[in-house]
């Protein structure tokens, strides 16, 4: 007697599932927009053809998405036990099924608007599951195989080639297999429903308050491919260590201020958002950011000043930091001192006029100007201890980096980008230029290792943004270079000492690469 062709179909079966489970899962805590089976129901119906469409729409009505699911997932079940059956001959066979299986999964996810390829992710997970499963599934049933083909009279049923033996292996993984499947999905069901309610919320919040930004008159320089001076919310530069991003209902937000404080203060985001707000532009940046890189982003950002909060409390003599803890349990230690100056240090609940996007820290998070994120700008903050330095240790002080984070005085090229191109005999070089909360006086390049040239600065309205730059060049055709260096409005000249971002900030100067071409005259 041979293993029945039913036990090598529940092999594929089980792996199949296994495998849509995990991407399943990875979708949803990774926020991507539905799971891979999901996207390819989608793009079935993009490349049906409309009456079609209608039609099933009129015979299934309001049932047509979950009709077409079913179909979907019974046509895989179908392939998935087809792969298990081919197993049994050749190896290859079910990995190509898979692998196709895969590829349809990945244009459909790919196709999705505004897709990465992050977002291939949990399709290549999803493969690797099927692959493992399907081998972990099929190995015990070889045995099996063998197992009754050979297995003499008397033989110990513990012993590994009894066919008792293979037989509850192979159930135990089929049965081990079909239950994480199953965790993964209500857990990934759990995560990817709070998220999108959440989501729904946070679209329909209004908050009184809170203004539509205007961008400064003369903020920007006039120069094509120049960087936005206010950085859109889709395009703002995004660190975390958070691999489901928190997502918290604003009914269900507190802010718990306590430590060495007279008064303990508890605040829920009604009350928040009924203070007044305080609005700013401000610049945040990144302390892992390379000289040149684009860890940093500007805008428009509204909330509660934690200076009054603080002062409600009553900071006790001493104190001399603000540990703040997320609701994701990351941790970053403030001096108290930023909080308290007369900056607009704020627990930020809008960006850009729009409630905190659920990636930047929805429903609340701070905003310090002059200061890295790592060391101020909590995500989803729920608590924050007011202590001493001495006494308390935070999520990137305890990797090593600096405790304290003040930004460091940079300048950037972004156009020319590096290996660009730019009109020989006359043509613009511009960038942007920070030392937030200090300000910067002015902006120089040198080409070619040439005299420096001082740049033309627009205009911001005040010290904590960054500062748009422009010099107008006039090069020979050929390959150039060109570097920049900013002073502070202190007058420190930005160095060029090379250091890397660790522990406290990278310096240097931005060099960039271009060749300057001829230009047609017409
Ligand atoms: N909860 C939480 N907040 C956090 C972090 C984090 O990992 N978790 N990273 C910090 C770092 S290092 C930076 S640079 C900024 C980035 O904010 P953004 O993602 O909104 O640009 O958030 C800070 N706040
Ligand atoms: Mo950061």
């Amino acid at each position: 007697m041979r293993t029945s062709r039913g036990a090598w179909s529940i092999a594929g079966l089980v792996a199949g599932f296994a495998g849509l489970a995990m991407a399943y899962f990875l979708a949803m805590v990774t926020t991507i927009r539905d799971a891979p089976n999901v996207a390819v129901a989608e793009l079935v119906v993009r490349l049906t053809p409309g009456p079609v469409v209608e039609r099933a729409i009129k015979i299934l009505g309001d049932k047509d998405k979950p009709f077409l699911m079913l179909v979907i997932l019974v046509l895989s079940g179908l392939l998935f036990a087809w792969a298990g059956r081919l197993a049994r001959t050749t190896w290859w066979a079910p990995t190509i099924v898979f692998g196709v299986l895969a590829v349809i999964g990945g244009i459909a996810v790919y196709d999705q608007r505004g897709a990465t390829t992050l977002d291939l992710l949990p399709v290549a997970a999803g493969f690797a599951t099927w692959l493992v499963c399907l081998s972990l599934l099929t190995e015990p049933l070889r045995r099996h195989e063998l197992a009754v083909a050979e297995t003499e009279p008397g033989l110990d049923a513990a012993d590994p080639t009894h066919p008792d033996h293979t037989r509850r292996t192979f159930l135990l993984r089929a049965g081990t297999m079909a239950a994480v499947g199953i965790g993964l999905g209500v857990v990934g069901r759990a995560v990817g429903r709070g998220r999108r309610h959440v989501e729904e919320t946070r679209r329909l919040l209004r908050l009184p308050g809170v203004t539509t930004p205007d961008i400064p008159k003369g903020a920007r320089v006039d120069v094509p491919d120049m960087t936005a001076w206010a950085t859109p919310n889709d395009d703002f530069y995004r660190i975390d260590t958070a691999f489901a991003v928190p997502t918290i209902e604003p009914a269900d937000w507190e802010l718990r201020i306590h430590g060495m404080v007279d008064r303990e203060v508890v605040i829920n985001y009604q009350q928040l958002i009924a203070r007044s707000l305080t609005e700013a532009w401000v610049t945040l940046n990144c302390v892992s950011n390379e000289v040149g890189g684009d860890l940093i982003g500007n805008a428009w950002w509204s909330g509660v000043r934690i200076a009054d909060l603080l002062r409600e409390a009553g900071v006790q003599p001493g104190a001399d930091a603000v540990l703040q803890t997320s609701d994701d349990g990351w941790t970053c230690g403030t001096p108290l001192s930023v909080l308290t100056d007369d900056r607009d240090a704020m627990l930020a609940v809008a960006m850009n006029g729009r409630p905190l996007p659920i990636d930047h820290g929805f429903p609340v998070r701070t905003i310090v100007p002059g200061l890295y994120g790592y060391v101020s700008a909590c995500k989803w903050v729920v608590e924050m201890k007011v202590t001493r330095f001495a006494d308390i240790s935070a999520y990137w002080t305890e990797q090593g980096w600096s405790e304290l984070g003040p930004v460091k005085l940079a300048s950037r090229i972004d156009v020319p980008r590096g290996g660009g191109e730019i009109a020989a005999g006359g043509a613009p070089i511009a960038g942007v230029a920070w030392s937030q909360h200090t300000g910067i006086r002015s902006v120089e390049i040198s080409v070619d290792d040439g005299e420096w040239q001082t740049a033309t600065l627009a205009e911001v309205p005040s010290t904590d943004t960054w500062v748009q730059w422009v010099a107008q060049v006039d090069v020979e055709p050929g390959d150039h270079t060109v570097v920049v260096r900013a002073t502070d409005a202190n007058g420190e000249v930005q160095t060029s000492e090379e250091v890397d971002p660790v522990p406290d900030g990278a310096t240097g100067w931005h060099q960039v690469d271009f060749t300057a071409t001829e230009q047609d005259d017409e």
